[in-house]
């Protein structure tokens, strides 16, 4: 595609219908959380403004986030970028190798100074000079600040590029730190989840593209329309928690019946993230809903923080208000007797029912 050909001159070119594409703009509108009035923005600016340049690097991770993004089910959300907004330079994807793939971002930065989109995904490594990953013959680290230094803005995306994430777990051999650590007078949209959703990245570029700013963050730099909730705001399984019914292992009845999963370790109650409201492949699910308690995935340092199997000790702003472990317990209590009781109902009936025949 031409560097000036729109978002949309590109779409209609694919074979993209006018109304899927207007179907996308008020996907991003509404998850943005912008008022239904700024969608024409949005239609306007992707028809018209050129591609915005992206260079994405990958340091230390294990290409996970790239895989949530290119696995998107609506295939707009991964073609914006991939297509559109034309990534210049991603060392996972790229066509180019060695000296040439070099080229290609030294280019990118020379032609767009100030101008393009810098996404890195993976964290920086400070050990030993920073040995631990090299690209292109320099340290991952050399790599990042150099990259910067044009960038209009920096998207650190998914868990490892915004907390270090499992490398920078305990002892941390690496000495694995946040692309913050090292990228300091540059705006940063945090991105976290291990890996982290699509639709934010995509998300926050077509917002940048729409109003030449970055969206709104929360108090830790994260993209707020996406953040601002804990998943157990919106848990599909939050009823079953009001009502006090917890899974007390994987395979009791109430799991059978999705009950809650704080007690099996679930951190939703104090994880800020929107799987409970985008879901994964286009809605179709996210952990919680498969049945696996949310480990935190998004939440800073959270292979540290907690066992991912044990319960919280506490839950803020608990809305039961009493101790989970006493009410999971008086309500399992309660079913069971119920189970008993209508067992016992049961077999009245067919006592009863032998007698009649006899
Ligand atoms: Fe990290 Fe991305 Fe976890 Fe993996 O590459 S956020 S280890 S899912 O995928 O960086
Ligand atoms: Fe959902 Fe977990 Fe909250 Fe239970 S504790 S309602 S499973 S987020
Ligand atoms: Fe991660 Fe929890 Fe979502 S584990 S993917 S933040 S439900």
């Amino acid at each position: 595609m031409s560097k000036t050909e729109s978002y949309y001159q590109w779409a209609r070119r694919k074979g993209i219908s006018r109304r899927d594409f207007l179907k996308f703009c008020t996907l991003m509108g509404a998850m943005l959380g912008l008022d239904a009035a700024e969608f024409p923005k949005i239609v306007q600016a992707l028809q018209s403004k050129p591609r915005l340049p992206v260079i994405y690097l990958n340091l230390q991770e294990c290409t996970c986030c790239a895989e949530s993004f290119l696995r998107s089910a609506h295939p707009l959300v991964s073609d914006l970028i991939f297509n559109m907004i034309s990534l210049d330079y991603m060392e996972v994807l790229q066509a180019a190798a060695g000296h040439q793939a070099e080229a290609v971002r030294l280019k990118t930065m020379k032609d767009h100074p100030g101008a393009y989109i810098l996404v890195v995904e993976g964290s920086a490594t400070l050990g030993d000079g920073g040995v631990y990953c090299t690209i292109g013959g320099v340290t991952s680290t050399e790599l990042l600040k150099e990259t910067a230094k044009g960038a209009a803005a920096v998207i650190a995306y998914g868990s490892c590029a915004t907390n270090a994430c499992i490398q920078g777990a305990y002892p941390n051999p690496t000495q694995a730190v946040p692309i913050r650590s090292v990228v300091k007078d540059k705006p940063i949209i945090d991105v976290p989840g291990c890996p982290p959703i699509a639709e934010v990245i995509t998300g926050t570029i077509v917002h940048y593209l729409t109003f030449g700013k970055i969206p709104e963050l929360t108090n830790q730099g994260r993209p707020k329309a996406f953040y601002q909730h804990r998943v157990h705001d919106n848990c599909v399984r939050r009823a079953f928690f009001d009502a006090g019914q917890f899974v007390e292992s994987f395979d009791d009845a109430g799991a059978k019946q999705g009950w809650c999963l704080y007690k099996v370790g679930c951190k939703g109650p104090t994880t800020y993230n929107a799987c409970a409201i985008t879901e994964w492949n286009d809605g179709v699910s996210y952990p919680i809903k498969s049945g696996h308690p949310c480990i935190g995935c998004s939440e800073n340092n959270f292979f540290d923080n907690t066992p991912l199997y044990t319960h919280l000790a506490k839950i803020p702003n608990n809305a039961i208000g009493k101790d989970v472990d006493k009410v999971g317990m008086g309500v399992l209590g309660v079913a069971a007797l119920g189970v008993v009781a209508h067992a016992g109902m049961t077999a009245m009936v067919k006592h009863q029912e032998y007698q009649h025949k006899k």
